[in-house]
């Protein structure tokens, strides 16, 4: 074999007893006598290296980047029962002297100094486990909406309107002109459908300009975007959501194993959904918990009780709440038939907080103009949205699950910052 072919951790069982090259991270290094011990991680694992007396002359800084070459031999000194008996350490770069102990098993460091500390931080095993869970999230999700006929979309960031129809927006100047930055690909995950896609997702940032400085908002996430064409109904939206969660949980299962077992995480079997409508939701709050709501909403106390209420009742860590008010849901959801004043939309609640907002929409383009005028929304701000339903949209909904706030609540973190390797927030910007 070629002397200098980089051989990954996880491939070494194939060269025992040759001399291999191996690149990574230096995980740990200490002396025991004339013996150094080199620990050595790369994205596939973990290696002890054993140094000879000469290298250890070498001063080297955890974490710093070396190329070990050396022979791979068989041992009943390391638990995996193998070491690279080492004849040359190459330095690739090095680390300065280190902010905190990443070696620990658990970090004990504040959650602003892991994040102003970022490469560093994602460098720990159990930090890095949930980037490697989310990736595969999105592969999974990916997967099954693929499977299931829908398009993939990529639509702009920079927009002329915010989609939500509310405040929120983070506002720029584009050339002389005022531009916002997307709150939602709501308008455009619509328009595909129109175009002819039919069933369309889009994964991809979008930005809240909310001053929540909570641990549950960013003010750039991302949102998982899904819109299905010809529905009969809003509970169509709701088995698709159910669905593609089920595939997408059972796939971490079988993908992630390992990460889990860092985080010590159990990834639950997803069967039926239990589903409330808001005034019911609202009813039980009253009811047992003794807690008003505001308004055609629950707060963040409310959902955590209807939480642990589905939980307790129906074993379920996940529930819809269906049928909100006009007054609090945005100008494209359409309204229900036999309660105007209610709409076929609903939120899906996860370990007691918000994940997914989701509906089916108006698509008749004079109702969805109406609609605009009665939120005091002036369509023609709106008009290349609206233009769009002139030819025809089908009965459309869909949904969107901000993907931090799902991950923190499957990996139990406890700040939604965790789940996001550069988080954005009213403070931070950098790194
Ligand atoms: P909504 O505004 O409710 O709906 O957002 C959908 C989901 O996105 C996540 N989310 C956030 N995550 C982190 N930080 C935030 N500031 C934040 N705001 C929202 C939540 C939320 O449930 N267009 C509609 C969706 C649709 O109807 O298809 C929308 O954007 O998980």
């Amino acid at each position: 074999m070629e002397s200098s072919k980089r051989v990954l951790i996880s491939e070494c069982e194939q060269f025992i007893g040759e001399e291999i090259v191996l690149k990574g991270w230096v995980k740990k290094i200490r002396q025991l006598g004339k013996v150094g011990f080199l620990l050595l991680r790369d994205r596939t694992g973990l290696i002890q290296c054993v140094l000879e007396q000469e290298q250890n002359q070498v001063k080297i800084e955890t974490e710093s980047i070396v190329q070990v070459t050396g022979t791979f031999v068989k041992t009943d000194k390391t638990a995996n029962g193998v070491e690279l008996q080492v004849n040359e350490v190459l330095v690739l770069a090095e680390a300065d002297p280190l902010p905190f102990e990443i070696n620990k098993k658990k970090l004990n460091v504040g959650l602003d100094h892991l994040l102003n500390n970022r490469v560093l931080s994602l460098r720990h095993e159990q930090i890095n486990a949930i980037f490697s869970i989310q990736s595969m999230f999105v592969k999974g999700f990916t997967e099954f909406l693929i499977k299931e006929g829908f398009t993939q979309i990529f639509t702009p960031k920079i927009v002329s309107q915010g989609a939500e129809g509310g405040a929120n927006v983070f506002t720029f100047n584009y050339f002389d002109k005022n531009a916002y930055l997307a709150q939602s690909p709501q308008f455009y995950k619509q328009m595909m459908v129109g175009a002819g896609f039919e069933r369309v997702f889009e994964i991809a940032p979008v930005y809240r300009a909310e001053e929540h400085n909570s641990s549950r908002h960013l003010n750039e996430y991302i949102s998982l975007d899904v819109e299905i064409g010809f529905i009969e109904n809003v509970d169509e939206v709701m088995e698709m959501e159910k669905q593609v969660l089920q595939y997408t949980y059972h796939y971490i299962k079988k993908h992630c194993q390992k990460q889990l077992d860092v985080l010590q995480v159990e990834v639950p079997v997803i069967n039926d959904i239990p589903k409330m409508t808001l005034a019911e939701a609202q009813q039980l709050l009253k009811e047992i918990y003794q807690k008003e709501s505001p308004e055609g909403d629950l707060n963040t106390e409310g959902e955590k009780c209807i939480g642990s209420y589905v939980k307790e009742k129906y074993g379920s860590d996940f529930v819809f709440i269906t049928n909100y008010p006009r007054a609090t849901r945005p100008m494209y959801t359409m309204p229900n038939k036999e309660n105007p004043e209610l709409t076929d939309s609903f939120d899906l609640l996860y370990k007691g907080s918000e994940i997914t907002s989701g509906g089916q929409r108006i698509h008749h383009q004079t109702e969805l103009i109406a609609s605009f005028r009665e939120k005091g929304l002036n369509p023609n701000e709106f008009k290349a949205y609206i233009d769009s339903f002139a030819y025809g949209i089908p009965p459309h909904g869909g949904f969107a699950i901000g993907l931090e706030r799902i991950l923190m609540k499957l990996l139990n973190l406890g700040n939604i910052r965790e789940a996001s390797a550069f988080p954005r927030d009213c403070d931070r910007l950098i790194p």
